[in-house]
């Protein structure tokens, strides 16, 4: 016989202590919505345990009640994943008290930390040991190493570091069933059967509840240049990023494309943040060069590229930070693009993945057909062009009528892009998952193989579906 409410959350008590169950409405309210405010459930309580054994124990609880989990980190995720739905009894685990660094291996390049640990805390960490981890995201003072590898996040320096994935060397997991896998070895090589760390790793809490992880550290580079430049077009940007390849390599490690569109948002909503570029320029991007060598190397490597740039038009204005406090504005204003769309209203995200050479041609085709179709539409398109990775969202016709406009044409507007990513062999999600809001798109994406594959993985592993249901695969 099953417990009831009141029982589970005495059981709940039991494990983690009274105060660490959430239960009193306006307590709860946060676990509930996600950070865009599309989403919201509902959950019996937010249980906040305070290491692997208690989550263990709450999972096991769980899953012999058949309570189904939402397991939840920092709650910035895109998609609605960290989100419960509206039906059925389940519980949100929040891992945000499990924050602490176990283990640091600077010979080893390693560092141990819990799930919950905020990025920015695990940046911090690394550098106090004089090394550099280098996920970096504009949610990194609130989301979490757990809700990184859960989504594989990607961020600013995939081009030269890669996604979370790549960043990863073991974990530690809570499954379905309670159970606790542990493979946190730091280990470079290890051919020993199935990849198991891989497939938790962008899973969205839907295989098993990811409690600790062994992540990559590296050397700290010794010079960061970077430059805000004005490009007269899509096309031009690419061509900016193939100079940039060619000429600094493996130092080149940011290059981010902001478009007129997203740059008025930012100027609107964050004046302090306008680009100190005279425009307005079809697109500004952000470029950084790290060195390993001196920092008189790696700004002569900026400023010949940037010349040779200038001179062949690819590049019609540029200014290369002159101090840190410029740099970090750079930063800022690329990292408040989408804060500024959230000030706006809703808009409808688009997080897709093209070879990078597709990207103008996708731009100038969407463009064309969305704003024949919808007068006056804004298109807020801007991105990790170094990744291939493009947000290309869009907004109804002025502040005032962007609810309006996202109810009602969210979803043809979606098929329309959605359409092209499929010409173009894309990806409809590049960095953010699939959570609630691309499940319906899941079958017709990866084709029915794959989704069969994903299906067996998830019945084998979490038979009753106890594990955030609803999210990547269809309940
Ligand atoms: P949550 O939102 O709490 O959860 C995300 C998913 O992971 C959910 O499905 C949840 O159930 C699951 N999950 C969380 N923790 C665990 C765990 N321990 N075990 C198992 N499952 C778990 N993303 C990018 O990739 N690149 C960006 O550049 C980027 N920029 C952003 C900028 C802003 C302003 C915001 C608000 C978000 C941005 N994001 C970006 C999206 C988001 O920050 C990332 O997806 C991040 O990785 C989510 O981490 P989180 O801890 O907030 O996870
Ligand atoms: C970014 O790159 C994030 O800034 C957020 O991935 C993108 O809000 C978005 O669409
Ligand atoms: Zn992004």
């Amino acid at each position: 016989m099953s417990l009831n409410d009141q029982e589970l959350i005495a059981g709940f008590e039991k494990i983690i202590g009274k105060t660490q169950v959430i239960t009193a409405p306006d307590d709860l309210e946060p676990y509930l919505v996600d950070w865009r405010k599309r989403y919201r459930g509902q959950a019996i309580a937010a249980l906040r345990p305070g290491n692997t054994q208690e989550v263990s124990e709450i999972v096991k609880l769980c899953a012999a009640n058949l309570i189904a989990i939402v397991p939840q980190g920092g709650n910035t995720g895109m998609c609605g994943g960290a989100t419960p739905n509206s039906t059925g009894r389940q519980v949100v685990i929040s891992l945000n008290r499990m924050n602490q660094v176990r283990a640091i291996d600077t010979s080893n390049q390693t560092i141990t930390v819990e799930a919950g640990m905020i990025l920015q805390s695990l940046q911090e960490a690394a550098t106090a040991a004089d090394r550099y981890f280098p996920l970096s995201l504009g949610a990194e003072g609130s989301c979490t190493i757990g809700g990184n590898l859960s989504t594989n996040a990607g961020g600013t320096s995939v081009l030269r570091y890669g996604n979370a994935r790549e960043l990863c060397l073991g974990l530690e997991v809570v499954m379905p069933n309670g159970e606790i896998l542990n493979s946190l070895r730091g280990l470079r090589k290890d051919n020993t059967g199935y990849d198991l760390r891989d497939l938790f790793i962008g899973a969205e809490g839907s295989l098993g509840l990811i409690t600790a992880a062994v992540m990559k550290l590296f050397p700290r580079p010794v010079a960061n240049w970077t430059a805000l430049v004005a490009v007269p077009h899509a096309d031009a940007a690419v061509e900016l990023l193939n100079r940039f390849q060619a000429g600094a390599s493996a130092q080149l490690t940011g290059f981010e494309m902001m478009s007129d569109e997203s740059l008025a948002l930012l100027k609107h909503y964050y004046p302090a943040l306008a680009s100190p570029l005279s425009g307005p320029n079809a697109y500004e991007v952000l470029v950084e060069i790290s060195d390993y060598e001196s920092e008189e190397h790696a700004m002569q490597l900026m400023e010949s590229i940037l010349e040779g740039a200038l001179e062949s038009g690819c590049a019609s204005d540029a200014a290369i930070a002159s101090n840190l406090a410029q740099a970090r504005k750079f930063w800022d204003m690329r990292e408040h693009v989408p804060l500024a769309q959230a000030d706006d209203g809703p808009n409808i995200k688009h997080d897709v993945s093209l070879p990078i050479s597709a990207i103008p041609s996708f731009i100038a085709t969407c463009n064309d057909m969305l704003r024949a179709k919808y007068p006056g539409v804004r298109v807020i398109n801007y991105g990790h062009l170094g990744d291939g990775n493009l947000h290309y969202n869009i907004a109804g016709p002025s502040s005032a009528q962007t609810e309006e406009f996202f109810t009602s044409k969210s979803k043809e507007i979606q098929a329309l892009v959605y359409a092209e990513v499929e010409k173009l062999n894309g990806s409809i999600s590049a960095e953010h998952g699939v959570g609630q809001q691309k499940v319906a798109y899941l079958k017709g994406h990866r084709g029915e193989v794959a989704l069969g594959v994903m299906q067996a993985i998830k019945h084998a592993l979490d038979p009753h579906n106890l594990m955030n249901p609803g999210k990547v695969i269809a309940s």
